[in-house]
Parts: C-alpha cells; sequence; structure tokens
C-alpha cells in the first residue's frame, strides 16, 4: 500500500503558524478529513485534517513546531486506492472564485459618520455561533480590532472591525450565530479611518473556501481567510477565552463544562480533551465542584456543595522517599463520617475537670475486691452511668434534630468510641440506665474484643443517643471530640491527674479528670453546656449522686 505524506493545506494568509495539539499518534487509523493537528497563529485556531485515510506510519511535526502550506504533517499508509495524495493540497483548487467577501467585510453605509460593521466573508461558514464579544459600547475602535470570536466545529477565528470608530451599538452577543453580511456594529466614524485594509487578508486562496467540514483544507482556508489582521497583535484583546481548539471546545460545550474552570496542561496551558475529561470526572466524584455549583449551595447544605478549592496534589517522591498504602474500610467509612460531622454541626466545646479521687479509690477497692470473678469495673462504666443521670437530667442532650423539630429520646444508649487496628468504631451499650456499673464493664469488655477482632455487627454499632471518646488509659489533657450525628453532643475524657487544689483554707491533693463536652449549638447553648459539665463533676466527686 502506498505511503502518502499529509500536507498541510493552504491555510490563507497564514506564515508558520504553531503546531499547538497533536490529535493522532503513530499507530492510529485516521479517516480522511479526520483532523490531525491543531495550528494557532495570534487570531485564530484551527485543525488541519488529513487528506487520506489510513494508518499513521510517522509523525513529521512535534508540539511547537512551526508549519505553513507544504509542510509535512505525517505520512500515512493509505487505505485504498480512492484515495491519493492528490487532494492532500485541494484548497486552491477550491479556491479560485475572486474574492467578493474582501469586498462585502468592510461594508460601511456612511452617512452622518455612521460606519456599519458587517461579517466578512468567512469562506462557506453558515451559522457560526459568536463565542466570545471583545468590545462594548462606548469603546473606540481601531481599524482590524477584533470585535468577536465566532466558531465552527473546526476552527474559531476573530472577527475584526473594517473601520475606526466610536463603538454606538452592537448587534450581536455571545451564543448568536452569524452569516456572511450580518450587520455586526454600528460605528460612529473617524475621519479618513474607514480602509480596506481590514480584509485583504482574504487572500485569493482563502477568500471563496468551501465548507469548513466536510473537505480538509477549506476549513483551514476559511479560517485564514477571516483572520485577517495577525500583523497587528497589538489589537489582540488581553481578556480572552482559555485556549481550546474548536473541537476541544465542542466537547466541553456537549458535556456543559464550564471551560474558563479548565486548567489546561497543554502547550502554554492549552485545555487539551484530556483536562476536559479529567474535569468532568473530579465534579461527578465530588472532588470538585463548578463555580455554577457553588454559587447555588444552599446555606447549610449537603457538604459537596462547599465552595473549597481543591485538595493540594503533592508529589511527595520529589521530597523524599514514600510508600501507599490504601486506607481500610473502617477509616473510609468513618472519615466520610467526621468529615460531614466536623463541616454541618456548629460544634462548641466545653472544657471541665472532675475530682475523681473518692471515685478512683472506691474503683480500686472494688477491683480488689472482685479480683477473684475477674471482671474489672473500669471509669469508663463509671462515666457511662455518670452521663445517664446528666442526660436525665438535661434531655435536650438526649436529642437529635429532624428538620426544624427535635427529637426527645426516653432510652438512653451510650456510645463509646473504641480504638481497633483497623479504625475508629463505636458500640453502645444499651439500655444503660437499667444497668448497672459492674454489668456495663463487663458488655464494654465483651464489644471492645468483639470491636479489636473486627466482629462488631451493625446492631453493636447502631441507636446511640450519646458517645463517650476515653483516651484517658493514653493520655493527654484535653481535645476536641467530633459529634456523632445525629448525636448532638460527645464526651471526651483525658487521663485523670493528681493535682493541688485549693480546698479554701489549703491546697490538698486531688485526682483530677479532664471533661471535654463538644455540643450542637444549634440545639444546645452555651449555658446548658456549662451546667451538664458542672453537673457531670459533681456526680463524679461523689458518686451516690446519682441515686438521687
Ligand atoms: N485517667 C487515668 N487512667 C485511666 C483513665 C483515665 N481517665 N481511664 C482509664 N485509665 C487507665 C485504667 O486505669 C487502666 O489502667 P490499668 O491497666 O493500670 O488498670 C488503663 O487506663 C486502661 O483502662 P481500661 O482497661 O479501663 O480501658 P478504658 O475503659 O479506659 O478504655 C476503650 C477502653 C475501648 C475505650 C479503649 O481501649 C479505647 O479504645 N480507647 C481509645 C478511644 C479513642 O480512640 N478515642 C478517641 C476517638 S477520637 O474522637
Amino acid at each position: 500500500m502506498a505511503l502518502v505524506e499529509v500536507k498541510v493545506p493552504d491555510i490563507g494568509d497564514f506564515d508558520e503558524v504553531a503546531v499547538i495539539e497533536l490529535l493522532v499518534k503513530v499507530g492510529d487509523t485516521v479517516a480522511a478529513e479526520q483532523s490531525l493537528i491543531t495550528v494557532e497563529s495570534d487570531k485564530a485556531s484551527m485543525e488541519i485534517p488529513s487528506s487520506t485515510a489510513g494508518v499513521v506510519k510517522e509523525l513529521r511535526v512535534a508540539l511547537g513546531d512551526k508549519v505553513k502550506e507544504g509542510s509535512v504533517v505525517l505520512v500515512v499508509e493509505a487505505a485504498g486506492e480512492a484515495t491519493s495524495s492528490a487532494p492532500v493540497v485541494p484548497a486552491p483548487a477550491q479556491a479560485p472564485a475572486p474574492a467578493p467577501a474582501a469586498t462585502a467585510a468592510p461594508v460601511a453605509a456612511t452617512g452622518g459618520g455612521r460606519v456599519e460593521v458587517m461579517v466578512p466573508d468567512i469562506g462557506d461558514f453558515k451559522d457560526v455561533a459568536v463565542i466570545e464579544v471583545f468590545v462594548k459600547p462606548g469603546d473606540t475602535i481601531k481599524v482590524e480590532q477584533s470585535l468577536i470570536t465566532v466558531e465552527s466545529d473546526k476552527a474559531s477565528m476573530e472577527i475584526p472591525s473594517s473601520h475606526a470608530g466610536v463603538l454606538k451599538e452592537l448587534k450581536v452577543k455571545v451564543g448568536d450565530t452569524v452569516n456572511i453580511g450580518d450587520l455586526l456594529a454600528v460605528l460612529e466614524g473617524v475621519a479618513g479611518a474607514a480602509t480596506p485594509a481590514a480584509t485583504p487578508a482574504a487572500t485569493p486562496a482563502a477568500s471563496s473556501a468551501p465548507a469548513a467540514a466536510p473537505t480538509p483544507a477549506p476549513a483551514a482556508a476559511a479560517a485564514a481567510s477571516v483572520a485577517v489582521p495577525a500583523h497587528n497583535p497589538t489589537t489582540t484583546p488581553a481578556v480572552g477565552l482559555p485556549h481550546a481548539s474548536p473541537s476541544v471546545r465542542k466537547f466541553a460545550r456537549e458535556l456543559g463544562v464550564p471551560l474558563g474552570e479548565v486548567k489546561g496542561s497543554g502547550l502554554k496551558g492549552r485545555i487539551t480533551a484530556q483536562d476536559i475529561q479529567e474535569f468532568t470526572k473530579s465534579v461527578m466524584s465530588g472532588a470538585a465542584q463548578t463555580a455554577a455549583q457553588a454559587a447555588k449551595a444552599p446555606a447549610g447544605g449537603g457538604g459537596s456543595e462547599l465552595g473549597l478549592i481543591p485538595w493540594p496534589k503533592v508529589d511527595f517522591t520529589k521530597f523524599g522517599p514514600i510508600e501507599r498504602k490504601e486506607m481500610g474500610r473502617i477509616k473510609k467509612i468513618s472519615g466520610a463520617n467526621l468529615l460531614r460531622n466536623a463541616i454541618m454541626i456548629p460544634a462548641v466545646t466545653n472544657h471541665d475537670d472532675a475530682d475523681i479521687t473518692d471515685l478512683e479509690a472506691f474503683r480500686v477497692s472494688t477491683n480488689k475486691e472482685n479480683e477473684k470473678s475477674g471482671t474489672k469495673v473500669t471509669m469508663l462504666a463509671f462515666l457511662i452511668k455518670a452521663c445517664v443521670s446528666a442526660l436525665k437530667k438535661f434531655p435536650e442532650f438526649n436529642s437529635s434534630l429532624d428538620g426544624d423539630a427535635l427529637i426527645y429520646k426516653q432510652y438512653y444508649h451510650i456510645g463509646f468510641a473504641a480504638d481497633t487496628p483497623n479504625g475508629l468504631v463505636v458500640p453502645v451499650i444499651k439500655d444503660a440506665d437499667k444497668k448497672g456499673v459492674m454489668q456495663i464493664s463487663q458488655e464494654m469488655g465483651e464489644l471492645a474484643k468483639k470491636a479489636r477482632d473486627g466482629k462488631l455487627g451493625p446492631a453493636d454499632m447502631s441507636g446511640a443517643c450519646f458517645t463517650i471518646s476515653s483516651l484517658g488509659g493514653i493520655g493527654g489533657r484535653y481535645f476536641t471530640p467530633i459529634i456523632n450525628a445525629p448525636e448532638v453532643a460527645i464526651l471526651g475524657v483525658c487521663r485523670s491527674n493528681m493535682e493541688p487544689v485549693w480546698d479554701g483554707k489549703q491546697f490538698v491533693p486531688r485526682l483530677m479528670l479532664p471533661l471535654s463536652l463538644t455540643w450542637d449549638h444549634r440545639v444546645i447553648d452555651g449555658a446548658a453546656a456549662a451546667r451538664f459539665n458542672a453537673y457531670l463533676g459533681q456526680i463524679l466527686s461523689d458518686f451516690r449522686r446519682v441515686l438521687l
């Protein structure tokens, strides 16, 4: 089969345009007219299509290369006889018609200084979309200054002004479609400003280029035909659309992706089709959101509507050796819950100390007495019992939010955070109000073992009204536990310390237990939280109060 060189066709007045995108690679099978590369001048970008169907054998251009008419783009092993290298540069053959466009473009119905600027010959393009407007009424326009950008599915191009003057009326807006001869703008002309210079680049080769999409060269030629003022870079608007080829723009439009929010990974920050795919994926997975989504986020709405900036992506290997390990199932599940609770609950933490000197003495002596039975009474079991008492006294701590209502629970199931090799779990002691400290201790021991063995079932972990997170066996002073929704409060407990406490006459050594109560401010207020902690302190310092 024949090897065919596919060359850059007539691209009008363009000379030495940069290759900004490679759309195929060696080994790809390409169809005739399939886009191969995107080239860009400072006024237009266009895709160069293949003149021949076949398999790509060799790529002769690289990103950043400069090409012009006749440059070899790639070598194709032609698919069959039907194609030949002849149409590689078909544009001249299709472009010989005189250039009516060149005269049509600068139409200027001058009268009283008013000038009408029309859409010049843009080849055989029909109904091309206005995707960008650079000017507004009141602006002073120079000859050849770009007014708008239009786009077909193969090329985008800027439409320049045929005249200088002050813009009085703009007749198009983004989203409109335009055709040759359509009125674009009305200028108040500046004397002597009208000039045919705006259209000369509608060179013979490009002036009547036929349909953009169906044949290879015309797309490029048509684009070139209106990218007239390439030699006047100072008129290029400072603020423009993000860089992307027409096909990428089309792809983005089809998916509803706001191109302005996509970060380009291509040459000079150009947005590629893959960037669009990555953006879509991150929005769909909830890892990112569009500005429109962020703007629509209701106050207090779901976490996914938060307009947060993306999570930092760091290549840690740049700083030292690393090892990547997937997080376990429990960590993933609890992480998602903790994040929601941390974000959605207006939580406040009150810190306090409880004097547990006598309680600890009682606990130690009880354990000594029961040494033979094997059941050890833990401080956490006393805390559970004390919390039940406080929940009874302050029922809003034993409630849950249900829309604008509060559900007050008449049962007392207490969760306790348990540290396991697989992560944090919260088993629940059911009906703690109906159980003694000994029984609670025993159940806690069983549940903690089940937790460590990874054998807790959903029933073991559901239904809690209030949670205690104890770091007492480990250490620390105070911390700010995260509420376990839909509960409205959680008690954090740290390691007790022997401290000098003033008894009114002297300092005496007392065993003080640090308490950290986090509460949902939508349900509970600060005074109630302080009272809850104070009450807990009273019970813990004299446990007989539980009986009252
Ligand atoms: N102050 C001082 N010492 C304490 C204490 C306290 N507040 N609480 C417990 N201790 C001591 C006990 O006296 C015991 O000491 P001995 O071994 O000398 O008797 C030791 O710490 C272990 O205590 P324990 O057997 O009574 O266990 P526990 O009830 O404290 O804890 C459990 C059980 C399951 C809660 C615990 O193993 C655990 O997993 N804790 C971590 C919970 C956690 O990770 N919370 C943070 C969640 S982040 O929000």
